[in-house]
């Protein structure tokens, strides 16, 4: 069965965040980019500097790359690592959210402010008080309130604020093994989009069987990055990547702040170690949003962006509207190639 062929191929583009603006559809995904740096579990090969905004009038259409909207060296407390970004628009202006590494190495996520949707965007010149770790998604509920959810296990450093505060010993990769998995943050977002303006919360997902939180030895469910908040029918879906199990997952609440209870797999590994998303409407439709490394020629951490059709059943559960080309996971191809 042929896959899906990426929208973009002039970059190297990933994380794909997608929101539709003035009836158009925008993408903010990372921008890959070809280094020396060696792959690890740290995710330094993972070296980016700068975004760009992508749109389209029709899912398959043309689709104009808006040029550079933000780049490293204009972010006065940034080191480095652009990583995954997202967008929203209030008040009549854009918000560009996007982590990277601050001066002292440690993962911070910052907001930039524009008047179009593809920018370009201009940095605050601090990271926004009381974030940290990585993959920010910002939803902004019907009655205009807004959250950003955030968060990433490993390299993303979540696991070391385990406790509660930054525990430096915790960098590199290591989770809980036993008891209840670290949860994805969340807190409610200012007025004015630049600041949190509630505590930072524990997005927990429940296992349906048990209605208890889902175990650190869950791999296939836990969650380990790349969050994403959507409403369908009057029900929140968190949608998340299980990292090192390569799924794309989804929980299902009755609020922005869950709790979110376990629902199920949007996507199956894909060809590359991560896997990342987005889900929006456009024209009548839902899609997925995602990414593989198919284009650059397999394991390795230049990603491309994809879209899929998704489906909602009777129950809400959700479905790929076309079958999913299966492979074998990237643990399963690499002990193939050693062998
Ligand atoms: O693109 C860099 C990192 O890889 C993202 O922040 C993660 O979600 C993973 O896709």
């Amino acid at each position: 069965m042929a896959d899906k062929q990426p929208f973009v191929t002039h970059l190297y583009t990933a994380d794909p965040s997608a929101h539709v603006f003035n009836g158009k559809l925008y993408v903010y995904p990372s921008h890959d980019r070809e280094t020396d740096i060696k792959n690890n579990d740290n995710g330094d090969q993972y070296d980016m500097n700068d975004y760009h905004v992508f749109s389209m009038s029709e899912v398959g259409g043309p689709v104009t790359d808006h040029g550079v909207a933000l780049k490293a060296e204009d972010v006065p407390w940034v080191s480095r690592q652009l990583w995954a970004p997202d967008a929203a628009a209030k008040n009549g202006k854009y918000y560009l959210y996007f982590p990277a590494r601050d001066k002292d190495d440690v993962f911070r996520i910052g907001v930039a402010v524009g008047d179009k949707p593809e920018g370009p965007f201009k940095a605050e010149p601090e990271h926004i008080k009381g974030t940290f770790s990585v993959d920010p998604a910002v939803f902004v509920d019907d009655d205009g309130e807004a959250y950003l959810y955030f968060g990433g296990l490993w390299g993303g450093q979540l696991q070391c604020y385990a406790k509660g505060s930054f525990d430096k010993s915790q960098l590199g990769a290591n989770e809980p093994s036993t008891g209840n998995a670290l949860h994805a943050k969340v807190a409610k977002l200012s007025d004015d989009m630049l600041s949190l303006a509630s505590p930072v919360s524990d997005v927990v997902i429940l296992d349906p069987s048990t209605s208890e939180p889902i175990h650190a030895e869950d791999h296939a469910r836990r969650f380990f990055e790349a969050a994403w908040l959507h409403k369908y029918n009057g029900k929140y879906y968190f949608s998340y990547s299980t990292g090192d199990t390569h799924y794309l997952a989804y929980a299902i609440g009755d609020t922005p702040l869950g709790p979110f209870t376990y629902g199920g797999r949007i996507l199956e590994p894909v060809v590359g170690w991560t896997t990342h998303h987005s889900i929006a409407e456009f024209k009548g439709k839902w899609y997925l949003f995602y990414h593989d490394s198919s284009l650059s020629g397999g394991e390795n951490h230049l990603r491309s962006a994809k879209i899929r059709e998704i489906v909602y059943d009777e129950q809400g559960k959700i479905h790929l509207a076309e079958p999913q080309p299966q492979i074998k996971p990237p643990a399963a191809r690499l002990e193939e190639e050693d062998s």
